[in-house]
């Protein structure tokens, strides 16, 4: 067929109509939400703890912007990770601790983009039971995942892997961006890190680093909790809760340390490989040896349990933060990298001695606090240090404003799109908190509170009615509970008015509370 020579004319306009369009709405950018698992901000050098150095999360903040005080709504593992996909507190999305199911049916901010276009995957933990909506593709660990040899469900299959957690999922992640997605999408990746979780087993190569290191214990190290009982009925002492075999590593060939955890460990321990064994022991026989020959007592005992627990924890970082290393320099290599918003995020805090503690669950700051970096090029001034309140409840709306994506009036965040690009006119002036999973492990009691640029007022509450208030620019460890003190009357009624206020807007109550904890009664007494 002739074509008639009017056509390349008509074409040649299409195309040009095209381009203007193209350059009125950029392509919207690609997104990597990477989270570990119980990863400190103390731990971050760009946090500056000094403790260690993570080079390659610390890029994000050079090039980005670094959250101060970015929090979580709820300090444990699931139910953070059901706030960041919905965008709304626990009481709302449903999945208020770890152990009772989440409902993947209601809608997730993955799920959002999908439906705009967005090739979507998740890949490592999520800790979510039930088959992951809201992702094309999904490698994720059952459960907690092990350290070695783990299992990962590959979209609904359940298969074993040879290696280690933290390199195995950032192959996987790699993977997924080099092959596995629609190259003509925007991407939405959520790549998970199992480390730096309990019980802290490190890569072969790391077994060397902060071998010689003797940590300084933190001030608080050895808190007697005067005025706050609910954080002296804790069961996360490092001096005397770690478990000596589980927790600092001392399987002793003779099995004379009979410890609660023994069997525990020993099942994470038989899913090694010969040489992975034997490397594992190399390093940690002599320990044993040396820790069996003269064990330390008192003070010196305490030390060397922070020192053990400390070394174990840290060097699991490292390789987190090869594994960021990694995804950065592909969408280097790949020309990726103004186009990417890459996020760096934990699912919480962690104490790392202060209070004495390890683990997290309470608002106190180190384990209501978690880390938050952000980095997108295209409209984030590099090397930015930014104090908002922002949560991960903001998360959703964040990424939906980013991908020009409506955000849904029933999400409870808010978009800190502008504040990360240095807008400093007002954002929400406080963070909510909720805290479930009691009675259960560690022992951390239900409460709730609300933190405001600088006080903070939690209510402990079912087998005890117990109010603290902190004022964390003159107490920023928070060991002061100044509830009741009679020069803090008039804060302490505006605290509780703020509180009040808060909970009504979000939908948060006592009888709340009451359903929760029967339901919850319920459930582990294995009732319907
Ligand atoms: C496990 C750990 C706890 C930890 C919870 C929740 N015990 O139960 O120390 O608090 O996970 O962590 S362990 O003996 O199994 O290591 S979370 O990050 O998943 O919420
Ligand atoms: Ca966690």
């Amino acid at each position: 067929m002739k074509i008639p020579r009017v056509y390349p004319q008509i074409l040649g306009l299409i195309a040009c109509l095209l381009g203007a369009v193209a350059q009125a709405s950029p392509a919207r950018p690609n997104i990597i939400v990477i989270m570990s698992d119980d990863h400190a901000y103390q731990a971050i050098s760009a946090y500056g703890h000094g403790l260690n150095e993570t080079p390659n999360i610390d890029r994000l903040a050079h090039e980005g912007a670094l959250f101060t005080r970015a929090s979580v709504t709820n300090s444990i593992c699931a139910p953070s990770r059901a706030v960041m996909l919905t965008g709304k507190h626990s009481f709302k999305n449903g999945k208020v601790d770890n152990l009772q199911a989440f409902n993947w049916a209601q809608d997730n901010f993955a799920k959002q983009l999908q439906r705009s276009g967005y090739a979507t995957a998740l890949i490592g933990k999520i800790h979510l039971n039930g088959t992951p909506e809201g992702f094309d593709y999904s490698t994720v660990l059952p459960g907690q995942g092990h350290y070695y040899n783990p299992d990962f469900i590959v979209n609904g299959q359940r298969q074993q892997f040879a290696g280690y957690v933290t390199t195995l999922t950032t192959e996987f992640a790699l993977e997924w961006l080099q092959t596995g997605r629609d190259p003509d999408k925007p991407f939405l990746l959520l790549y998970h890190q199992k480390a730096p979780h309990r019980a802290w087993m490190p890569e072969p190569k790391y077994f060397p680093l902060f071998a010689d290191r003797s940590f300084e214990l933190p001030d608080n190290f050895f808190d007697d909790y005067t005025g706050r009982p609910a954080a002296a009925h804790h069961e996360m002492g490092v001096w005397r809760d770690l478990d000596l075999v589980y927790d600092l590593k001392m399987l002793d060939p003779v099995e004379e340390l009979q410890t609660k955890y023994r069997q525990l460990f020993l099942s994470h321990i038989g899913r090694m490989n010969a040489d992975q064994r034997a490397k594992w022991d190399a390093h940690y026989l002599p320990l044993i040896e040396a820790y069996l020959a003269d064990p330390p007592l008192g003070r010196e005992l305490a030390q060397w349990k922070f020192d053990r627990y400390m070394q174990d924890y840290l060097r699991c970082i490292q390789s987190v933060d090869d594994g960021v290393g990694e995804v950065l320099d592909y969408l280097d290599e790949e020309g990726l990298s103004e186009d990417t918003i890459v996020i760096y995020t934990s699912d919480q805090g962690f104490y790392l001695g202060e209070h004495g503690w390890f683990d997290k669950r309470f608002m106190y700051e180190e384990s209501f606090r978690t880390p938050m970096l952000v980095r997108y090029p295209r409209e984030i001034k590099p090397g930015q240090r930014l104090d908002q309140l922002v949560q991960n409840l903001d998360l959703a709306p964040t990424l939906l404003d980013y991908a020009s994506v409506e955000i849904p009036p029933d999400i409870q965040g808010e978009s800190f799109r502008q504040v990360a690009s240095g807008d400093d006119s007002a954002f929400r002036d406080h963070a909510y908190y909720t805290y479930y999973e009691y009675p259960a492990e560690h022992s951390v009691m239900r409460h709730y509170g609300i933190r405001t640029d600088r006080y903070k007022l939690i209510h402990f509450y079912h087998d005890l009615d117990y109010w603290e208030l902190y004022d964390l620019a003159t107490d920023p460890t928070e060991m002061n509970n100044l509830y009741d003190s009679p020069d803090h009357q008039d804060i302490q009624s505006a605290l509780h008015r703020k509180l009040e206020a808060v909970r009504q807007h979000y939908g948060d109550s006592d009888e709340l509370n009451a359903e929760h904890l029967e339901r919850y009664l319920a459930f582990r007494a294995g009732r319907p």
